[in-house]
């Protein structure tokens, strides 16, 4: 058993109890192959019982709209995907850090414009989505993304659900949990650099000596999406989610060791919970208490152990997940490598920033709830739902319960423990990160999905599973599966979300390409003109389905040829695309939008383009010749 006080009560729901010992060291390297409850095929009469003994409908008929809008992560596919809840239909994907064939995106000048510095790179892990908010409600405006394989950050904006800004954040590798301030507004998105690299990482960092490592806490201004300050911490950030109040963010921080091997980095019996005061970083950004790194001028303050900007709560073993309780009450840590989750009282933050209480008094619970607890989510009824990677499970447990049992009451915090498939990490309520929770629906994002679909061949999906939690026991409705892992999503009421139907022609997405032509003396709205400038060509057309408003033009053999499309239909749905043949050269161009992309005019002869999104009976006619002359 765990050496830290257990609140397991004498309950006889809790199975396996042998199994549910305290997760050591050498049990880590076997997480991936744990052990599985049950079979699929064992379950599935259970779940169909289960299904339509649901309160909650998921049947969402044809025609007929979903309740919640789901934003989930891409993963490795570096995107993001919009998803209908209660039906789980996969309802649109919004490329972000990835290349994408059908929109054009990180081939089109507007889509490499916004990804800026980092337009090279086609690649992403696209983890943690989540909403900016008022007064802990979501707002409907951006939606922020992180990229731990290339650090970087980006928002969506949620009108045309397009990416709209990125950027790569100095001085960290591996930006990984991400955040949003939640009250009074979205001022910051917060976000973790999980991996520690030398501060400078320089010609002269060394593999051996490791005593400027670091691991950087980065706040960026939603607004301007630029970085206003970073704090550097003690060991490594993995999590990370705000309070209620606009006061404090926590972070979740393993590898408190600073171990730069597996097994250096699981030795400690404790890691931390670091509590970051944003009125105080704020402070001592203004009063110029900061350093600089790697000939930036990103303002980075010094948090570590001993700084009045962080407190460190030691919680056990490697904690991954935090989460606030929609209460506002609490901070939850999932122990990952302990059988519990810490409750951090938020109430107790201010005495513990004055030095009256000691980092353990905020910790007001410590429930144990079975092996592997990664995140937890929340319904309105004061419960929590925790992902036990190992046992493949959730657990369903009330708050309050938790606390009185770690006082001596005797009362039971488990409610129920729910089978899921297979190996948990994320998992989500509908509205659950905000005020407005709601205790409709929970999404589980099951890693491995092992036995439940046809198979496909080696690589599997994932399972991404739907579960009624309107009544008193949860009850799985659905299973789906996803490609690239979904780590991470939220379920929005799509009463939050207004989306335009067109786009409006002086949209920002396109502004400088307009002003482009401007300087050409081109009106992109009603000219068809090809500007020679040197060995650049620009080509400005139109299109009217099923007509490009040019049907010919001429270049040399190595020009750099832009070619501007402006689709001029007022009609909502009618995209048109723009591919010209044998150029790896393709894009959409949606209704009153303007797209441009730059080739290179290779070959010679005569090359054809073409519209490559069905727009009319005669879209296959519509397209035109680009003569290449020698
Ligand atoms: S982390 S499986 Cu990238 Cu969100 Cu927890
Ligand atoms: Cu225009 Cu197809």
């Amino acid at each position: 058993m765990s050496k830290y006080k257990s609140d397991l009560p004498n309950d006889e729901k809790l199975e396996n109890s042998d199994r549910r010992k305290f997760f050591g060291k050498s049990a880590a390297f076997g997480v991936a192959a744990a052990a599985v409850p049950m079979s699929a095929v064992m379950f599935s009469s259970m779940a169909k019982a289960q299904a339509a003994e649901a309160s909650n409908s998921t049947a969402v008929h044809p025609g007929d709209l979903d309740e919640y809008y789901g934003f989930w992560s891409g993963g490795q596919s570096g995107e993001v995907r919009i998803m209908g809840i209660p039906s789980m239909r996969e309802l649109m994907r919004i490329p972000v850090f990835n290349l994408d064939s059908a929109t054009g995106w990180g081939l089109t000048n507007e889509s490499k414009r916004i990804k800026g510095d980092s337009a090279h790179f086609m690649t992403g892990d696209a983890h943690h989505p989540h909403m900016s908010m008022t007064d802990g409600r979501y707002n409907g405006e951006y939606l922020f993304i992180n990229d731990k394989a290339n650090s970087r950050v980006a928002r969506i904006r949620c009108d045309v659900m397009k990416t709209d800004k990125m950027i790569t954040i100095p001085n960290v590798q591996g930006v990984h949990g991400l955040r949003v301030q939640k009250v009074p507004e979205t001022k910051y998105v917060i976000c973790n650099g999980e991996f520690e690299i030398p501060m400078n990482n320089d010609g002269k960092a060394s593999l051996e000596d490791v005593s400027t490592y670091r691991s950087l806490f980065s706040v960026i201004n939603a607004q301007t999406m630029e970085i206003a300050f970073q704090v550097m911490v003690d060991g490594n950030l993995d999590n990370t989610d705000a309070d209620y109040d606009g006061k404090y963010f926590a972070s979740t921080c393993y590898n408190s060791e600073m171990g730069m091997t597996l097994g250096a980095m699981i030795t400690a019996e404790r890691d931390h919970v670091v509590v970051f005061s944003l009125a105080r970083c704020e402070a001592a950004v203004k009063a110029g208490k900061f350093k600089t790194y790697n000939s930036n001028n990103v303002p980075v303050l010094d948090g570590r152990k001993g700084s009045k900007l962080t407190r460190y709560i030691p919680v056990p073993k490697s904690p991954h997940g935090v989460n606030t309780s929609p209460s506002g009450k609490y901070f939850i840590a999932n122990g990952k490598l302990s059988p519990t989750v810490s409750i951090i009282s938020i109430e107790k933050l201010d005495a513990l920033f004055d030095d009256k209480i000691k980092p353990r008094d905020t910790v007001v619970a410590e429930p144990e709830l079975g092996l592997g607890p990664l995140h937890t989510a929340f319904d309105n009824k004061g419960n929590a739902y925790t992902t036990l990677f190992i046992d493949s499970q959730i657990a369903k447990w009330n708050i309050e319960d938790a606390i009185k049992a770690h006082n001596g009451e005797k009362v039971k915090y488990l409610r129920q423990k729910l089978d899921v498939h297979y190996q948990p990490g994320h998992n989500h309520t509908s509205m659950g990160e905000t005020r407005d929770a709601d205790g409709k629906w929970l999404v589980v994002l099951s890693k491995f999905s092992k036995d439940r679909f046809l198979p496909v061949g080696p690589l599997h999906p994932e399972n991404d599973q739907l579960v009624d939690i309107s009544g008193d026991e949860m009850k799985l409705v659905h299973d789906g599966p996803a490609f690239a892992e979904p780590h991470d999503c939220i379920l929005v009421h799509r009463s939050k979300i207004r989306t335009a139907k067109l786009w409006t022609r002086d949209d920002r997405m396109f502004a400088e390409t307009v002003a482009m032509a401007k300087k050409d003396g081109v009106n992109v709205d009603t000219d068809n003109k090809v500007i020679r400038d040197g060995n650049k060509v620009r080509v400005y057309m139109t299109s009217v389905a099923p007509m490009y408003g040019m049907t010919e033009f001429k270049v040399k053999l190595g020009d750099e040829v832009t070619v501007v499309v402006t689709n001029l239909d007022m009609v909502e749905d009618v995209t048109h695309g723009f591919c010209m043949i044998n150029h790896g050269v393709q894009m959409e161009i949606g209704p009153q939008a303007t797209s441009s992309v730059t080739f290179t005019a290779s070959q010679p002869g005569v090359q054809w383009y073409y519209c490559n999104w069905f727009c009319h009976a005669l879209h296959m006619e519509m397209r035109g010749r680009m003569l290449v002359e020698a």
